[in-house]
């Protein structure tokens, strides 16, 4: 992990292209080098989510992945597991509200590491972060096939958690080319994307197409 925390800016400008593996995808591939291609397409953030894989899986390919998004000056996330976010030297640790409670999380990382709260709801949203969330992840937007117990969440309560928070919000799920200019005016400083990135044959390719929609959708008109 860098020294010192990210500023609330940093971590805003890293919600632009916020990409999240799944090694479904792989085919072969190793999870590092479907890293190091979104990287390179100029993914903001990356977070490793391996909903199959044992912790000292998961650390193992944490500990893999890390020096590579720091040769990209990218920070790394990890998701659920603070155990693994810990031990790995990441960045950021990301939780659900099914996950462990945002404060007992803090308490865990202490005041250095990022930590991001996915959150449904205004009420999810002004508790995650009065309980130490730098971020939320707020979804899905879209229908998505990668996660199936997603809840919807409608463009206008998107827009309502970010008028309430002053902490940097990311949309996630589903979101592709075709529909992420629909996120434009909900005041959202990002997306966070798997499978039209991860899922595509052209990953490097898929993510700078993805990175200069984001740009366009977090200046249009507010
Ligand atoms: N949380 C809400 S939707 C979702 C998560 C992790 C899945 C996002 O994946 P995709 O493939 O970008 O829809
Ligand atoms: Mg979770």
């Amino acid at each position: 992990m860098r020294s010192g925390k990210m500023s609330r800016d940093e971590i805003r400008r890293a919600m632009l292209m916020y990409a999240i593996t799944d090694r479904h995808w792989l085919n072969g591939r190793t999870l590092a080098h479907d890293a190091e291609e979104c990287l390179k397409g100029g993914a903001t953030m990356l977070q490793i989510r391996e909903k199959e894989m044992s912790s000292s899986e998961l650390l193992k390919e944490a500990l893999e992945i890390k020096p590579i998004c720091a040769r990209y000056n990218v920070p790394l996330a990890v998701d659920d597991d603070v155990d693994a976010a810990i031990r790995c030297g990441a960045d950021c640790i990301h939780v659900g509200q099914e996950d462990m409670e945002a404060g007992n999380v803090r308490k865990l990382i202490g005041d250095d590491m990022v930590l991001g709260v996915s959150a449904q709801t205004v009420e999810q949203a002004l508790l995650a972060e009065k309980r130490g969330a730098d971020y939320l992840g707020v979804g899905a937007m879209f229908a998505t096939a990668t996660k199936g117990d997603a809840v919807a969440v409608s463009f206008d309560t998107l827009r309502e958690i970010c008028e309430a928070v002053s902490i940097p919000v990311v949309a996630i799920g589903g979101i592709d080319e075709t529909n992420i200019m629909k996120l434009a005016g909900t005041h959202c400083d990002g997306v966070s994307i798997i499978s039209a990135i991860f899922g595509q044959k052209d990953i490097m390719g898929a993510t700078m197409k993805l990175r200069s929609l984001s740009e366009k959708m977090t200046a249009a008109v507010k």
